[in-house]
């Protein structure tokens, strides 16, 4: 366990990058080249698609940007520009093959390790101090990692992947307090690149935040406790839906979270290609932002707003420092949360007391991305850095801030201060949630 200074950027940089392709690897190397040029799901890139926009962006931002390089293929660059290409209409672009995708990548790969090897990374351009830009690339393979993970839980056909299972909760976990208190006042949110060098734009800057008192559920909404607002009629009764979130389940006949199914008194559910019981004390997960605000209001409640998610998690009430993740400033390790698709699926609630914060709120990061009340929204002295696309244009109240990380991103890309979003119809994220409510 080390802070980001410990290791040296270059080293750092260099096993991230790594592990991200070894990563890309295993998620691409385990279906055939058939099912890696299908659309598993509308929703979704065909998987061949993300092997190539990998490299891409990586060319882009290391062997040009840092490097100064030419373009190795520049003709392809528009295929794989996101914003150009909506996800259902990417498998009828003229893509490279798997194997064309898998040796670019290697060819970009060889490159920018030469390029890592050799670059000054500390000259004050804010690309290459501390190895931002190796990091930030590192970051969105890994990302994308994630994504594909998404893509193999809508995919149908005999099963590709599989894991060993998340450990078992602690005796301790039946004992917990439904809810802890977050004392008010100000914290710092946000950070700066000194104290998390690979931070993103949108994590930046820090500022001084002041939240209520609050008071924030000890674990993530369970599988168990979700059923009973379904069990209850959840989803026949508007009073607890907003009306977007009302329109979104009559039109689409939705009546439980996405892959579950009832079957006589109970309810299955469909996890890489598996069918099982719904598992009562696992965090839910597939659930939209409207349903993770109905079942709040149902419950009495409602959903942290991100501030308050970001004091629970990085405040320390002792110091009066805000730190880099819930148990303190040490990276993650197995020990504190279930990140890195180490396991396919979230541990159970109450898991991981070595990763509970100060207060003692459990499973903050990893297990399940954590819907928050807010808007994505640029924190004051925002400065877009270095490409618009990253975040800026997402900004606004379309989409809702998620919080904490899921089973399935490593932590690379998941801190106490990372900012990740979505539109609030979304389902087939690794989303759950945990509810608040006003103290006093
Ligand atoms: C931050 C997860 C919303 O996947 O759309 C990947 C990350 N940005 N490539 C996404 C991202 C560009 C982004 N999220
Ligand atoms: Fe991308």
């Amino acid at each position: 366990a080390s802070s980001p200074g410990t290791a040296a950027p270059r080293d750092r940089a260099y096993d991230a990058l790594t592990a991200a392709r070894a990563r890309t690897a295993l998620l691409t190397d385990c279906v055939d080249d058939g099912e890696l040029t299908a659309q598993h799901s509308p929703l979704m890139s065909p998987l061949v698609w993300d092997l190539a926009h990998i490299p891409n962006q990586e060319e882009q931002w290391l062997l040009r940007a840092v490097g100064g390089l030419p373009a190795l293929r520049p003709e392809i660059d528009p295929l794989y520009d996101a914003f150009r290409h909506p996800r259902a209409t990417r498998p009828s672009l003229p893509l490279l093959s798997p194997a064309e995708a898998r040796a670019y990548g290697g060819q970009v790969r060889d490159r920018v390790l030469d390029l890592l090897g050799a670059a000054r990374l500390a000259e004050g351009d804010p690309l290459v101090d501390s190895a931002f830009a190796f990091g930030m690339v590192a970051q969105h393979e890994q990302q994308h990692c994630e994504t594909m993970l998404i893509t193999h839980q809508l995919r149908s056909g005999p099963v590709a992947l599989t894991a060993p299972e998340p450990p078992r909760a602690g005796a301790d976990a039946a004992g917990l307090p439904a809810e802890v208190l977050v004392p008010g006042g100000p914290f710092t949110m946000g950070c700066t690149p000194g104290d998390e060098p690979w931070a993103l734009d949108n994590e930046r800057p820090a500022h001084v935040r002041s939240v209520d008192p609050f008071f924030l559920d000890t674990v993530p909404v369970t599988c168990g406790a979700y059923r009973r607002f379904v069990d209850d009629g959840g989803y026949r009764d508007p009073r607890w839906w907003a009306p977007e979130g009302w329109e979104q389940i009559r039109r689409h006949g939705i009546g439980a979270p996405l892959f579950w199914r009832r079957e006589g008194g109970g309810w299955l559910r469909r996890r890489f290609g598996v069918v099982e019981p719904v598992p009562d004390d696992e965090p839910v997960l597939h659930v939209s932002w409207y349903e993770a605000d109905a079942y709040a209001r149902w419950a009495g409640r409602r959903l942290p707003t991100e501030a308050e998610w970001e004091k629970a998690a990085r405040h320390d009430p002792v110091s009066g420092r805000s730190r880099r993740y819930p148990w303190g400033d040490a990276e993650p390790t197995p020990d504190h949360a279930n990140l890195g698709q180490r396991h396919l699926r979230p541990a159970p609630a109450g898991s991981y007391p070595a990763g509970a914060s100060p207060l003692g709120v459990r499973q903050l990061v990893g297990d399940v991305w954590e819907w928050t009340a807010s808007d994505f929204l640029p924190y004051p002295g925002f400065a877009a850095f270095p490409y618009r696309e990253y975040s800026e244009v997402f900004f606004g109240p379309a989409h809702k801030v998620l919080r904490g990380g899921s089973f399935a991103v490593d932590p690379v890309a998941c801190r106490g201060t990372f900012r990740n979003w979505d539109l609030p119809v979304r389902r087939q994220i690794f989303a759950g949630f945990r509810t608040a409510r006003d103290a006093g």
